[in-house]
């Protein structure tokens, strides 16, 4: 613009140096008719001011923020650190004490408020805990026995297993059992209320389903008509206790019956991830009874069993009817050609022989014998029994089929001995199965051993609150114990109350 002039003269800066012009500057913008005087200086030198002090607080802002994120997430990683070692503790204890069943499932001293580092208010500790199935206001310090829950991938993989079993841990909804079955088995063929690809081809986000085994039962809830009140039961904070709001009907989420009681719902009663090793209680390997003895395997079977034992299986194989599960061999008598036999009258015609195993020597048979596993990671493996010895009532009932047994058994196994308790012939040793025939219903279903262990673990900081919540499933059967399902639940609340602070 021609004749426009703006003359700034004889500004001065107190401080002159650095950011501003030094104060003898003098700055000239001619051909303007406007000339602006000190007031107009003091103003822009007023704004620049504001604007430097604003982006000072902001950086300052900026800078405190990110000291307290810094601290926040020292903080977390150190609970999290903490959690930790809870799970390395369980995972060291389960490996030193496999057999200790108290001292895994129920043990303060070791699991509860552990610290790990610093001491007092200041400290980070763990606790290690579980639902507590004799009292739903309180947990108990310890593992929880994956090898007690019924494994759902049985239909996966056992396509023969009952489907009453299922029922009985959904009773009222055979839409459940049916969707949850098309689910799992490898065909495309929708039962009556089931539901397999084509359904969820429709779904507004389709997705593929499984048709086969599950990776975790937390999948339930990608299967049709599954929802978290029937996975997780009422234990809306998953921990394991009953709240106020999950023991107050509708009136509250979740929803519940409000019986004083808390249904931890499927979680609680079964499992895709217990299996254990085909060996004996002392770790050797198993005679498996539907292929050829070795001369050493002979040997250990006649040391161990009555001599027909070993001439039952050589006739049994040689008629190609391999057996499903040691336990038919119990009280069995059939009439079968003898191969050892030399009598002219009797060689090579049927003839009755008896297995030699009977309730007197089926603790023995169950534990030295086999009929074969499956190879998981180079080792022979047996997958889904239930451990009698620690499976909770209902789970009992669904394998028994018979809520009546189930409660004698959980009477019973209060009083074996160790020696009875390692393998599950105590069941029908101790009148649980009233005949040899109920007991051959449930042999392939059961054992009494658990290789594979829940547990939640808190690690916090009493003075902080911080804290930090970790489920992890621990898997004891390899040479070494691992962690083999992990899941952070701190998000939904403090679980516990550490000592000295209030649940918020
Ligand atoms: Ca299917
Ligand atoms: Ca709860
Ligand atoms: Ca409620
Ligand atoms: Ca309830």
């Amino acid at each position: 613009m021609k004749n426009c002039e703006i003359r700034i003269s004889n500004f001065e800066v107190a401080g002159g140096a650095g950011w501003c012009a030094p104060a003898s500057s003098q700055f000239e913008f001619r051909n303007s008719k406007f000339e602006t005087g000190r007031g107009f200086v003091l103003i822009v030198v007023l704004v620049v001011v504001s604007l430097l002090s604003l982006l000072a607080v902001t950086q300052m802002l900026i800078t405190r923020s990110e000291s307290a994120a810094s601290v926040a997430s020292v903080g977390g990683q150190q609970a999290r650190a903490a959690a930790y070692s809870g799970i390395v503790r369980a995972m060291a204890l389960l490996k030193q004490s496999p057999n200790d069943l108290a001292g895994r499932s129920d043990n303060p001293q070791v699991f509860q408020d552990q610290c790990v580092s610093g001491s007092g208010a200041d400290g980070w500790y763990f606790s290690v805990y579980s639902p507590n199935p004799d009292d739903s206001r309180q947990v108990r310090y310890g593992v929880e026995d994956e090898n007690g829950k019924f494994n759902l991938n049985l239909y996966a993989l056992v396509p023969a297993t009952p489907p009453g079993m299922l029922t009985a841990l959904l009773p009222d909804r055979p839409d459940l059992v049916d969707c949850l079955l098309d689910y799992l088995d490898a065909d495309s063929n929708a039962r009556p209320q089931g539901a397999e690809q084509e359904y969820y081809d429709g779904l507004p986000q389709p997705y593929h389903i499984k048709n086969g085994p599950l990776t975790s039962v937390d999948e339930l809830l990608l299967v049709k008509g599954f929802t978290g009140q029937i996975v997780y039961g009422e234990d809306a904070n998953r921990n394991g206790t009953l709240e106020p709001n999950e023991d107050d009907g509708d009136a509250s989420f979740p929803p519940d019956n409000g019986d004083g009681e808390l249904d931890c719902g499927l979680v609680a009663c079964t499992t895709t991830l217990s299996y254990e090793p085909n060996t004996d209680f002392a770790g050797q390997g198993r005679i498996n009874i539907n292929t050829p003895i070795s001369a050493s395997d002979l040997q250990s079977l006649n040391n161990d069993f009555p001599p027909e034992t070993a001439k039952f299986l050589a006739a049994r194989r040689a008629v190609n009817r391999p057996f499903k599960d040691v336990s038919e061999l119990l009280d069995l008598q059939e009439n079968l050609v003898d191969p050892s036999d030399t009598n002219p009258q009797t060689k090579g015609k049927p003839i009755p022989l008896a297995s030699g195993i009977t309730a007197s020597n089926l603790a023995k048979a169950l534990d030295r014998l086999t009929t074969g596993g499956v190879k998981i990671a180079g080792q022979e493996m047996l997958l889904g029994r239930v451990n009698v010895n620690s499976a909770p009532a209902k789970v009992l009932a669904a394998i028994f089929g018979d809520a009546q047994a189930a409660q004698k058994a959980i009477d019973e196994r209060a009083g074996l001995s160790a020696d009875e308790a390692q393998t599950p012939a105590w069941l029908l040793t101790h009148q649980v199965m009233a005949s040899s025939g109920a007991f051959k219903v449930v042999g392939p279903y059961i054992t009494a051993r658990s290789f594979q262990f829940r547990l939640r673990s808190m690690g916090y900081n009493p003075a902080s609150g911080r804290y930090c919540v970790l489920e992890a499933v621990i898997d004891t059967a390899g040479p070494t114990a691992r962690v083999v399902y992990l899941r952070d639940l701190t998000g939904l609340g403090v679980p516990l109350v550490p000592p000295g602070r209030e649940k918020s």
